[in-house]
Order: C-alpha cells, then sequence, then structure tokens
C-alpha cells in the first residue's frame, strides 16, 4: 500500500475518523497535519466510542505511532486532557505511541479567549468557530511571534519570545481598552504544562523520513474539509490552516513525492457547521430529515449542522485541489427511503451556468443549484457488507455521482462500525 493521504472532500464531518481507522491496519504511522483541537473524529470499536480532537485517529490501536506534525497548532492544555480521556477509557498514551513535532505552533489560553472575542462581537465577522484559539493562533505563526512547542524545552529564553508575542497582543489590549495580558502569567502555565507535553517531543520531519525509508507505511490523517482551506474554501468561512492534500507534504517536513494515494472522504449528502455559503442547504423538512438520521451535531462543540443535498460541483472542485484519486463515500444509509434524491450538477448566476464554485464571497453566496433528481430506494444500504447487498437504485446514486465528480468510489462506508466498509475497486 502507498502513503495515503485522506481529506474531507467537503465541508468536514465526511467520516474521515471511521475511515482512518479502517485504513490504519495496513498503516504503522498515522499522522495529523493541520488544524487543532478544532476536529472531531469519532471512532467506534466494538462497544468504545471514542472521540479524538487533537491526537490522530491511530492513537486507539496498539502498536502504531501516531504524529503530530509541525502543521497542527497544539493547545498542550487540550492535549494533556484528551491524553487523560483515552487513559480513563484504557488507551495508553507514551512516547511509544505518540510524537509531536518540535516545531509546532501552541495555542495559548489568549488565542481562545481573542476568538471568542470575535465571534462574540457585532462587526459582521461571525464565521462561526469552534472557539479553539484556531485561528489567532495560526495569525501568530504567520506573524512570527509565535511560541512553539521547543521553547517549551528552554524556559530561559521563554519570557524574552512571550514578550515578543505580547508586545503585539498588548498593544491591541491598550486600543481596545481591554486589560492586558500578564506575561508572568503566560510563563507560569507554559512551565507547568511543559513537563506533561515535553515527552512526546521529537524532530518529526527526520523520524517521519527515516521510517518512510525504511519502508514502513505512513498514513495521513485530515482535519476539516477542502472547503474549509484557507486559500480553496469559502473564505473567510473557512479554517485558518491548508486543508487540502498538499498540506500533507508541508505540515509534516516530508516531500509532496511522500504521498502516493490521496483518498477524499465525502458524505452521500452535504452538511456545514458554522457559518458561510451553501448553496444546497435545505432549510425544510428533508433538511430536518437529514439532520436528525444522520445525527447531525458537531462533535467538538455539540452544534447542530445544517443539512443539504449532494453537491457534486463542490465535490469536483474538490477532487482536483486536492489531487483526489478515489472517494469514500459514507453515509448513504440516511437517503435509504427517500422517494427521490436530488444531485446538484451546476450552479446559475446572473443567467449563466457555472461549472465550479466561483471564488467571490458575494458569487458564492448567491450562485443557485441546478438540480438532477435521482429515484431513491427502498430498503436498507445500512451495515450492508457487499456491493450485491445494495438496492441497484443505490448503485445507480453512487455510479452517477462518480461521472460528476470525476472520480471512482473507492469505498463505501454503510455504518460507524469499521467493519461495514465496501471495497469498491
Ligand atoms: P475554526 O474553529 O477557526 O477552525 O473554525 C472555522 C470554520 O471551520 C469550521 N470547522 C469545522 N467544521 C466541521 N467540523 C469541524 N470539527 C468539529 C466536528 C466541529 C464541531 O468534527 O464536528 O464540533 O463543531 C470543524 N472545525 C472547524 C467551523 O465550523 C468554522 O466554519
Ligand atoms: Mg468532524
Amino acid at each position: 500500500m502507498a502513503n495515503v493521504v485522506v481529506v474531507g472532500a467537503q465541508w468536514g464531518d465526511e467520516g474521515k475518523g471511521k475511515i482512518v481507522d479502517w485504513l490504519c491496519e495496513q498503516a504503522d504511522i498515522v499522522v495529523r497535519f493541520q488544524g487543532g483541537h478544532n476536529a472531531g473524529h469519532t471512532l467506534v470499536i466494538g462497544d468504545a466510542v471514542y472521540k479524538l480532537s487533537l491526537l490522530p485517529s491511530g492513537v486507539v490501536r496498539p502498536g502504531k505511532l501516531a504524529v503530530i506534525g509541525n502543521g497542527v497548532v497544539l493547545d498542550p492544555q487540550a492535549l494533556v486532557d484528551e491524553i487523560e480521556r483515552l487513559g480513563a477509557q484504557g488507551v495508553s498514551i507514551t512516547r511509544e505511541n505518540l510524537r509531536i513535532a518540535d516545531n509546532a505552533t501552541l495555542i495559548l489560553p489568549l488565542h481562545r479567549e481573542l476568538d471568542a472575542l470575535r465571534e462574540n462581537s457585532n462587526a459582521g465577522t461571525r464565521i462561526g468557530t469552534t472557539r479553539r484559539g484556531i485561528g489567532p493562533a495560526y495569525e501568530d505563526k504567520v506573524g512570527r511571534r509565535a511560541i512553539r512547542l521547543m521553547d517549551l524545552a528552554d524556559l530561559d529564553t521563554l519570557p524574552a519570545k512571550i514578550e515578543r508575542l505580547l508586545s503585539h497582543h498588548n498593544a491591541l489590549r491598550r486600543g481596545f481598552g481591554l486589560p492586558e495580558f500578564s506575561a508572568q502569567q503566560i510563563f507560569d502555565e507554559l512551565s507547568a504544562v511543559a513537563p506533561k507535553v515535553l515527552p512526546y517531543m521529537d524532530t518529526v520531519w527526520r523520524l517521519l523520513d527515516e521510517e518512510r525509508r525504511q519502508g514502513r507505511r505512513i498514513l495521513f490523517e485530515g482535519a476539516q474539509g477542502a472547503l474549509l482551506d484557507i486559500d480553496h474554501g469559502t473564505y473567510p468561512f473557512v479554517t485558518s490552516s491548508h486543508t487540502v492534500a498538499g498540506q500533507a507534504a508541508t505540515g509534516t517536513g516530508l516531500g509532496p513525492k511522500a504521498v502516493g494515494y490521496v483518498l477524499g472522504i465525502a458524505k452521500a449528502y452535504t452538511t456545514r457547521v458554522g457559518e458561510g455559503p451553501f448553496p444546497t442547504e435545505l432549510m425544510d423538512e428533508i433538511g430536518q430529515r437529514i439532520g436528525e438520521r444522520g445525527r447531525e451535531f458537531g462533535t467538538v462543540t455539540g452544534r447542530k449542522r445544517r443539512c443539504g443535498w449532494f453537491d457534486a460541483v463542490l465535490v469536483r472542485q474538490t477532487v482536483r485541489t486536492s489531487g483526489i484519486d478515489g472517494i469514500a463515500l459514507t453515509k448513504l444509509d440516511i437517503l435509504d427511503g427517500f422517494d427521490e434524491i436530488k444531485v446538484c450538477v451546476g450552479y446559475k448566476l446572473d443567467g449563466e451556468v457555472l461549472d465550479h464554485l466561483p471564488a467571490s464571497q458575494g458569487a458564492q453566496a448567491r450562485v443557485e443549484p441546478i438540480y438532477e433528481t435521482i429515484e431513491g430506494w427502498p430498503g436498507t444500504t445500512a451495515g450492508a457488507r457487499s456491493w450485491a447487498d445494495l438496492p441497484a437504485q443505490a448503485i445507480k446514486y453512487v455510479r452517477r455521482i462518480e461521472e460528476l465528480i470525476g472520480a471512482p468510489v473507492a469505498l463505501l462506508s454503510t455504518s460507524p462500525e469499521r467493519d461495514d466498509t465496501i471495497l469498491v475497486h
């Protein structure tokens, strides 16, 4: 098996966690390369349900090495809490099964505060973030004033780095009449958490490159989805990292040739959590029904997800911006029993037909979907374990999606259970 990168092909919550867990069997190392604890990956293994936010999904499987790459923003306290939660479920995390890039950027409490402050303001800047401080932490990284994991290993020079960071933030705080952040408090918090996270620190680019050369297989685990990418997504209603497959290279320190196969995960319909354009959104009882049947609530924040029909235009675009080789289609069973199902095949904008989502925010808000109607199927696809178990109409739906998005459906997931996965090709 080639090194696989798994990316969300929509707006996140496509069911990546389960697919990563399924693929994990054939991988030695599972790596996160972007985002932070804004991700919500749910794994169902037997009777146990694991909810992961920051740790790579491979961490719950014995014998796998989980790696957090430099592209991730790391909240050290959230890491410690997640490790504790997993410990209570019987999953032990040590340096044996977890490594974190020394050059990963840290999320501090001040980032969380800024995130919430912006989301609560009425300035029309609401994105509907997870309020985890993701955006503000990436801003400081790009602004060249962030604290990184390795800085916790050198407490003598940490105060100067905190000063550099606060000279920016406190100038703004003064300008807005807000109390300044305390350098001492940040230092105290960081030095307290340092001994709990430093044991996992490593030179990840070198480790991964050595492992790769020895033939060890790497699975790159994307979080969120390609339409939340900072460049290729529905800007400004996006997350602050690159979520497309190319980030697997820069977010780990490996070259682009380290990735052999790009697997996009797409739901058989569309959901989105947070603000922003959503051309196929259903505000009626059909949307309601999909949301209830699909249990569409955010894993991290519990927020209700917006629901709509499958948008082939968006996924086709993602297939191209991420170079997707194959799709894993999830949650087909949620569409069981509908008389008819719609698929968006193009957009209308000012009397013109578009085959892609335009980049402009205004145009994105105004495009109208052009639908193709497909006959539904009686009976259930839930828990199907072979192609032959599927109703003929369900197969037709999958085949039509393949045609429209320009990529094969390589895997079909028919329930959250690992074994309910059909290998199509
Ligand atoms: P942020 O917090 O700065 O990354 O938010 C910016 C936008 O990115 C969206 N976003 C997500 N969308 C879907 N799933 C995500 N993870 C959690 C989950 C979300 C949850 O798996 O359920 O629990 O609510 C995720 N993370 C970020 C976010 O909604 C904003 O639109
Ligand atoms: Mg999720």
